[in-house]
């Protein structure tokens, strides 16, 4: 079965997470303008080229994985919070802003001559916990940087295994590419079996790897120190609630005596460090 394409004119949030639900995962051709793709890739690329190789087969011996790309890149602060991935993130985790939150931001560079990746679910980063079937917890989205093709590794995908039992070893034969153009973007949920492709061209395949899971979760890329937060109170509020600065449910998160993080990040309230007089 061949990943679902819709073309970024019609694409809405309701279907894109109709496909999700149905595949785990669908393309939305031409959703990010190329000006803002060009900003992004001249304000990250210093970063990815002194960004070391990866240190296991899973994270790719000859491919950089370049994160807090909210601290170094204003173009990625308008990519993570995209209406239309949002939009996803609300139909598919939960329809309250408070729902859901980032879960990682990093620049996939897949060096030529890569072989392919495990394929895994992202889901596993959560210790293997096993969710129901059907109950996604994570959304995840990859853009395309450069134009992603079978040759040059694409993201392998197996259309429907969000439905498959957990913890299987899926052969790399039951894939297929995510074949899109530089600008498109790959949609999938933590539960889609996949992994990156081999890169068999002799340039390198760049992806924007921006995730979203449900904020009762651990976010894997740590947004309070990969931000720092002198950079973080220069940020707009809906951005940095995004990125955890806000309550998960009714109290995770919660900073000193029941404080919102969002008013101690700002100094709306100060959190006591003093001790009591006795
Ligand atoms: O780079 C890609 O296409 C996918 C990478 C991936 O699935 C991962 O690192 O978890
Ligand atoms: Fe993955």
């Amino acid at each position: 079965m061949a990943v679902e394409h819709v073309p970024a004119a019609t694409a809405d949030a309701e279907s894109v997470a109709e496909l999700l639900r149905r595949d785990g995962c669908a393309v939305v051709d031409d959703l990010a303008p190329a000006d803002l793709l060009d900003r992004f890739q001249a304000e990250i690329e210093p970063y990815v080229a002194a960004t070391a190789t990866g240190s296991d087969e899973f994270t790719g011996l000859n491919t950089r994985r370049t994160g807090s790309l909210i601290a170094r890149s204003p173009a990625a602060r308008e990519l993570v919070q995209h209406p239309l991935a949002l939009g996803v993130c609300g139909a598919v985790l939960g329809p309250k802003r408070s729902s859901y939150q980032l879960h990682l931001t990093q620049v996939i560079a897949i060096g030529a001559g890569s072989p392919a990746q495990l394929v895994h679910r992202d889901q596993w980063a959560f210790d293997f916990f096993p969710f129901p079937t059907g109950t996604d917890v994570q959304v995840n989205t990859i853009w395309a940087l450069t134009d992603f093709t079978e040759r040059n590794g694409a993201t392998r995908v197996i259309p429907g295994s969000n439905r498959w039992e957990d913890r299987l070893r899926p052969d790399a034969a039951d894939t297929e590419p995510a074949e899109m153009r530089r600008g498109s973007v790959l949609f999938y949920t933590g539960s889609l079996y996949h992994g990156g492709g081999a890169n068999r061209s002799d340039a390198t395949r760049l992806g924007i790897n921006l995730t979203y899971c449900r904020s009762f979760l651990r976010q894997e890329e740590n947004q309070y120190l990969a931000c720092p937060p002198e950079v973080a109170r220069t940020l707009d509020e809906p951005l940095l609630r995004l990125m955890g600065y806000s309550r998960g449910a009714y109290a995770l998160g919660y900073v000193g005596d029941l404080h919102d993080p969002l008013d101690v990040l700002l100094g709306r309230e100060a959190v006591a460090s003093q001790s009591l007089a006795v």
